[in-house]
């Protein structure tokens, strides 16, 4: 019983380190194998380990960007890019009746890998607000 669950514990303990490599680092040079569902020069999306929803997808940059509070100017065409890249997939995977995207940083928004990832949540009711 860890209180707010899990998630909320590793995300207390995973250190908001700099440019350290991270498990999305190794899916994105494809020594570890994750469930690709689109790539192209700047970004990535796969399939969740641990999904929350029916569908729960990941869209990262290939920059190693470790979270959205250190995203600078210069990102700005990136970061527009995996917006867009996220809603094409939602699409493309049947969530027409809606989604959530959501983008966890940093220790209280319970992020626990730092490279900067979008969460696509879709196939059930969501419920609002998150916890
Ligand atoms: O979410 C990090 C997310 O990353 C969390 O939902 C689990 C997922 N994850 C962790 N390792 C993997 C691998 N190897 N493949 C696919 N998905 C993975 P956060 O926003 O940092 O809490």
């Amino acid at each position: 019983g860890v209180p707010g669950g899990e998630e909320v514990f590793k995300a207390q303990q995973a250190a908001p380190g700099g440019a350290a490599p991270t498990i999305f680092s190794r899916i994105i040079d494809k020594s570890i194998p994750a469930d690709i569902l689109y790539e192209d020069q700047q970004c990535l999306v796969f399939r969740d380990v641990a999904p929350q929803a029916p569908v729960h997808l990941l869209v990262i940059p290939k920059k190693p960007i470790p979270r959205i509070s250190q995203a600078e100017e210069q990102d700005k065409q990136l970061l527009g890019h995996l917006l867009l890249v996220a809603a094409q997939t939602a699409k493309a995977e049947g969530l027409g009746d809606g989604y959530r995207l959501v983008i966890n940083d940093g220790k209280l928004g319970a992020q626990t890998v730092y490279h900067l990832h979008l969460h696509i949540l879709g196939g059930r009711q969501l419920q609002w607000p998150p916890g």
